[in-house]
């Protein structure tokens, strides 16, 4: 595979597009041995056809806030790949969204969904409206003017949204009674339903809990145990707070959350009710952390991240690139025995590089993070046979589906001295997937 090429072309028709062509390169990078093994590939150009979305619709959307202004926002759904099964992908709701963002979101997902074993294809969408200090009605009518557009790309079995960074159940609420509405069906349209339509059990927690599954059997696998490690997590979403809920069960000690404001510290361990705090922080809509350390009297740290704090493992919840090659050189100095991104490509390039040459044990997001995806699928599942499971049979196939993760990103990875590469591991066997079921349906 000539990666050069194909990034100087891709680079060419989405000049400055800097995620998106971040994620690209990465997964190249990686896959360019075994693409190279399979030069049927080469001649089908499953590389060139990957890397470029299947389509993107970019729309208008005009709504009026509690002032009676007229505000105008856009929205886009970027359909990227379906070759083994519908569309699927989260809806992010930041006034950071780009186009790029959204590309690298939906470049990311078509890896991380084969990885989870179910069939569930790429796709990413999104706003760049701001959910900070908006009113509940002020949400209601963006998401409802949201949706007028979206509602006629989408369906259950060919494009399946969900939430992400600001979009949680309230917004997935909104969003799917317009299209239920709209389209006159009351079908799994969405994922992260509440559970009185739909919603499935252990979905608001599911990222964060196949997360720590996944660390946990990561540092298994390299002889040591969870029990008794200090954590630092970034973010105070629900990412970080099922992340922070499964590590304190599992026997760890999660010392950061943060914001945009800063970081807190909490040296006695932020665990029981400090966690649920969390869940009001974010009700709150002010996007900040500060209150935690007013509320619990523990230091608060304006303006920095968690990274420079002594942890054994660390944890990015929040948002891309939220760890750079600094960041990484301190906690490599720290003595960081492991760093699993739980937020989507939460690391920089230059930071994962210094990972694997200290042989840090490092778990890439499309791995990492599957979890939540993963019990979206569930939630398909459920809604496509009308009937809902339990908990503990929710919780049980989560577990399944990040193990066999871990398994493939192994099969993989293992390098011959033993370290294992997830993120090669992970980028090969999710790429492997999409490109024999490219394959055998030919050029599309
Ligand atoms: O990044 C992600 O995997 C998500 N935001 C969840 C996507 C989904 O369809 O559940």
């Amino acid at each position: 595979m000539n990666i050069e090429k194909i990034m100087q072309a891709l680079e060419a028709k989405h000049p400055g597009e800097q995620e998106y062509l971040q994620a690209v390169r990465e997964v190249l990078s990686t896959i360019t041995e075994v693409y190279d093994e399979h030069p049927e590939f080469e001649k089908a150009k499953i590389a060139e056809r990957l890397v470029e979305p299947d389509r993107i619709f970019t729309f208008k959307v005009p709504w009026v806030d509690d002032r009676g202004d007229v505000q105008v926002n856009l929205g886009y759904r970027v359909q990227f790949n379906n070759a083994i099964g519908p569309y699927k992908g989260g809806i992010r709701f930041h006034s950071s969204v780009t186009l790029s963002i959204l590309k690298f979101l939906g470049f990311e997902q078509i890896f991380k969904n084969a990885l989870t074993t179910l069939p569930m294809g790429g796709a990413k969408g999104g706003s760049d409206f701001n959910p900070r200090g908006k009113s509940d009605g002020e949400v209601m009518r963006f998401c409802q003017a949201f949706m007028v557009e979206l509602w006629r790309y989408i369906g259950p079995e060919t494009d399946v949204p969900a939430g992400d960074i600001g979009v949680g159940a309230r917004e997935v609420g909104y969003m799917y009674g317009m299209y239920r509405k709209l389209a006159r069906e009351n079908t799994g349209v969405f994922t992260g339903k509440n559970l009185e339509f739909g919603g499935s059990l252990i979905r608001p927690e599911a990222t964060g809990f196949g997360g720590l599954y996944f660390v946990n059997q990561v540092l298994e696998t390299a002889g040591h145990s969870i029990k008794g490690k200090t954590i630092a997590i970034s973010g105070f979403g629900n990412v970080a707070w099922g992340a922070a809920l499964k590590a304190t069960e599992l026997g760890a000690k999660v010392v950061t959350i943060s914001g945009p404001d800063g970081y807190v510290y909490d040296e006695n361990g932020i665990s029981g009710e400090k966690i649920e705090y969390m869940v009001d922080l974010r009700l709150s809509c002010n996007d900040i952390v500060a209150p935690y350390a007013d509320k619990y009297g523990v230091p608060f740290f304006a303006g920095r991240r968690p990274w420079e704090v002594k942890v054994d493992i660390a944890l990015p919840c929040a948002t891309q690139n939220e760890l750079n090659e600094q960041d990484a050189r301190n906690l490599i100095q720290n003595g960081v025995l492991c760093v699993g991104e739980i937020s989507n490509m939460g690391c920089t390039p230059e930071a994962i590089e210094l990972f694997l040459e200290h042989k840090v044990l490092y778990g890439p997001g499309k791995a990492v993070n599957a979890g939540g995806v993963a019990t979206s699928g569930l939630e398909m599942t459920q809604n496509a046979m009308h009937i809902s499971w339990t908990a503990e049979e929710v919780d049980a196939k989560l577990k399944q589906i990040m193990s066999e993760i871990h398994a493939q990103c192994v099969r993989y990875g293992r390098q011959p001295d033993g370290y294992i590469n997830y993120m090669k591991g992970a980028n090969v066997a999710g790429f492997l997937k999409v490109a024999k079921a490219m394959m055998a349906q030919g050029v599309l």
